[in-house]
């Protein structure tokens, strides 16, 4: 490269941070029985069938802002998901998520009252599926996530189906990046 490009390259190289504010997560659905530990978790194939993808992408470059985008294919067709930021990691109980992420903690757990449960003080979005079971959602806050305790994404089942309760966690992805 031309020298005097090199040059003007460097001083953004020296600038840029350990973590980068924009973090990019894909990870295929598996049953929660995997052998290794799998970055997404299916609790239900009708709904979050097996094989069945996620991408999420985080922008934290706004400083006490935070876009997430989440596009999935291979869900269950036409279907509303809830998906919500949570506390907890992806484990092979689905309750392992833990509680609702909230920017400010409400003091009494769970969480039900309308000034914390709330899409502003938590991150919500709707996930709506296209006939082949593809979507796209996103959503944006006004903070960014405390280091290490946002640790999941969760698609919860929207409405009762296929024998689920409206409020189950049917998928769960891991959010490991956004720990640091
Ligand atoms: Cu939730």
């Amino acid at each position: 490269m031309p020298a005097p490009l090199a040059a003007a390259l460097l001083p953004l190289a020296l600038l840029t941070p350990a973590a980068s504010p924009v973090s990019v997560v894909e990870a295929a659905f598996d049953p929660p029985t995997a052998f290794v530990p799998p970055a997404a978790v299916s609790y239900a194939n009708d709904l979050v069938p097996y094989g069945s993808h996620a991408r999420i992408v985080t922008d934290r470059s706004v400083p006490g802002r935070t876009a997430l985008t989440l596009t999935a294919t291979g869900l269950a067709p036409d279907h509303e998901f809830p998906v919500h930021l949570h506390t907890g990691g992806c484990g092979a109980d689905p309750a392992s998520s833990g509680p609702h992420y909230q920017d400010r903690i409400d003091p009494v757990q769970p969480s039900t009252d309308p000034a914390y449960a709330n899409e502003r003080n938590e991150l919500r979005l709707v996930l709506r599926t296209d006939g082949r079971g593809a979507g796209s959602a996103t959503t944006t806050v006004a903070w960014q996530p405390r280091p290490g305790e946002a640790r999941s994404l969760v698609l919860h089942a929207g409405s009762p189906a296929g024998g689920h309760a409206a409020a189950d966690r049917v998928g769960c992805v891991k959010l490991d990046e956004l720990d640091g």
